[in-house]
């Protein structure tokens, strides 16, 4: 009851309800992933909506926001227990042009929560700006998340800079994104295409035994 209670809240973009339900769900033995999971289901209704003009950026922005307020909760339990010895060094962040973060900072929760290191280079991210960061933090991975199809081809960009610069093969390359395929990763020369956050964490692992 709860579970439908909180997907409502979320939908309707109210931020103090969708925190208490968050809370009380978690509290009474929910799943985190699972829960974000399945409200990633609301939120694609919301774009969906959005799309058919049923609703308007304020209504997209507000679910966006109680979205968020949900992950914040969510976080330190998904935490829960994960320290260890370090997996790898990821640089992750939304595409240039595109501000959606939610996926993203999802993504990056569980790959901490794998023991991988993440330095997070934000929204709207250059692409210039993921190389330079992952030669600064000594990167094993770069991973880039788009939720549109007009930014897609900055994740492209990346792996084109880096090919230019004679780097391709100093990174292994993860993209994701509502929007993005296997194939789209494919026809980029991407290393792995993640699509959704567990996934991510669960298969960069066999990437970098490779
Ligand atoms: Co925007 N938006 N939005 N939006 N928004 C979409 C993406 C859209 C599909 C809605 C629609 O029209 N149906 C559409 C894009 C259409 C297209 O492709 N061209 C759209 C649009 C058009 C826009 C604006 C242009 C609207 C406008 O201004 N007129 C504008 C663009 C702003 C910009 O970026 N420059 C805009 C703005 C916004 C808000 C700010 C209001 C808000 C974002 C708030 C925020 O992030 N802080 C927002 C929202 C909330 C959405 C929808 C409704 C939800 C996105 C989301 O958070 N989903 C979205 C509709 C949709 O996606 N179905 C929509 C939940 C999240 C958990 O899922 O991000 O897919 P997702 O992440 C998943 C997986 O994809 C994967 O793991 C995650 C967790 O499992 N994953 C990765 C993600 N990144 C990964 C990276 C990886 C691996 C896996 O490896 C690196």
């Amino acid at each position: 009851m709860a579970f439908e209670e909180l997907c409502s809240a979320v939908e309707a973009g109210d931020q103090a309800q969708s925190k208490a339900l968050a809370e009380k769900l978690v509290k009474g033995g929910g799943d985190p992933l699972k829960i974000i999971e399945a409200l990633s289901g609301v939120m694609d209704t919301i774009g969906e909506k959005f799309s058919r003009l049923e609703i308007f950026l304020p209504e997209m922005m507000m679910a966006g926001e109680a979205m968020g307020a949900v992950v914040k909760v969510l976080t330190p339990h998904l935490k829960e227990g994960s320290t260890g010895q370090s997996r790898g060094k990821v640089v992750l962040g939304t595409v240039k042009g595109d501000l959606h973060e939610i996926g993203k900072n999802i993504v990056k929760l569980m790959l901490e929560a794998g023991f991988y290191e993440v330095k997070d280079v934000g929204v709207d991210a250059d692409p210039v700006n993921f190389i330079k960061e992952a030669e600064g933090f000594g990167a094993d991975v770069i991973g880039a998340s788009s939720l549109m199809t007009t930014t897609m081809p900055h994740q492209k960009e990346i792996i084109d800079i880096l090919t230019d610069q004679g780097k391709r093969g100093k990174y292994k390359i993860v993209i994701g994104g509502a929007p993005t395929t296997p194939e789209w990763a494919q026809e980029i020369g991407a290393d792995l295409y993640a699509p959704d956050a567990g996934s991510a964490a669960k298969l960069l692992g066999g990437l970098l035994k490779k």
